[in-house]
């Protein structure tokens, strides 16, 4: 795909993004029925696609099945996402919009976390889809922590949850909107799909498709 692809009448991707157990599932999964009761063509993703072989190996990761190299882990969440890219870019022409939990901003928010360095981490990330829309699910790490399942997977510590919300600051640019997701679950739907219908509007109008982080 050329980097200035036509103005095209296409879905809108639209990525949720935010902390552990700031609602990014919860809100997806009300997302997609939202549109799908308004007549919009919609479907629900998520990162990691655990289905995939490749998916398989980080599910038993973060099981703490398995152990990994951090780069050799970080590689696998990249892939994940590029076996994932056509199939993504035929959906959005059909025009379906796409409500995808989690993206490469989870992937280079926790690498680098863990130390690992920032503009290697996005480097993997470079050309597949540039989201439409960002929803930044903003939630204080103790008050996600108080969720239900919090502590069962890898990663799932206070400590280090607080860098991976610095780590996603960094990443911020003018797709992302933050989203209060320390509210009711009702209210923050409400702000999600203002936000949301503005942005599938706009993709439906025609727009180009674009790539990730390309230098
Ligand atoms: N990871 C990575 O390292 N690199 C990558 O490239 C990618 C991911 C893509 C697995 O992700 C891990 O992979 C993740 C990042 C890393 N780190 N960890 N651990 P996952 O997406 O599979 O994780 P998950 O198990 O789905 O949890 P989650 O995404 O962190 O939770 P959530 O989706 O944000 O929250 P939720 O499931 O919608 O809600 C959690 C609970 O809170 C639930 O009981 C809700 O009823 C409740 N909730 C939700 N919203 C509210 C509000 N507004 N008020 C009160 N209670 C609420
Ligand atoms: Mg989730």
């Amino acid at each position: 795909m050329a980097e200035n692809d036509n103005n095209i009448k296409r879905g809108a991707l639209v990525v949720l993004e935010g902390l552990d157990r700031s609602g990014k599932s919860s809100q997806s999964v009300k997302l997609v029925s939202f549109l799908e009761n308004t007549g919009c063509a919609a479907e629900l993703w998520r990162f990691p696609d655990r289905e995939t072989c490749v998916g398989k190996m980080i599910s038993s990761y973060l099981a703490n099945q398995s152990q990994l190299d951090d780069h050799t882990i970080h590689l696998l969440f990249s892939a994940n996402r590029w076996e994932k890219r056509s199939l993504m870019e035929d959906k959005l022409k059909a025009g379906i919009t796409l409500i995808v939990d989690r993206y490469s901003y989870s992937g280079v928010a926790f690498s680098s976390a863990k130390g690992l360095d920032f503009e290697w981490c996005k480097a993997p990330e470079s050309g597949l889809l540039n989201p439409d829309l960002v929803l930044y699910l903003d939630v204080p790490p103790e008050k996600a922590a108080e969720r239900g399942g919090y502590g069962g997977e890898r990663y799932e510590r206070l400590d280090f949850q607080k860098k991976v919300g610095e780590k996603y600051e960094s990443l911020r640019d003018s797709t992302w909107k933050i989203v209060d997701a320390s509210l009711p679950m009702e209210e923050v739907h409400k702000q999600v799909k203002e936000y949301v219908m503005e942005c599938v509007l706009s993709c439906a109008n025609g727009k180009p498709l674009t790539q990730l982080w390309l230098q």
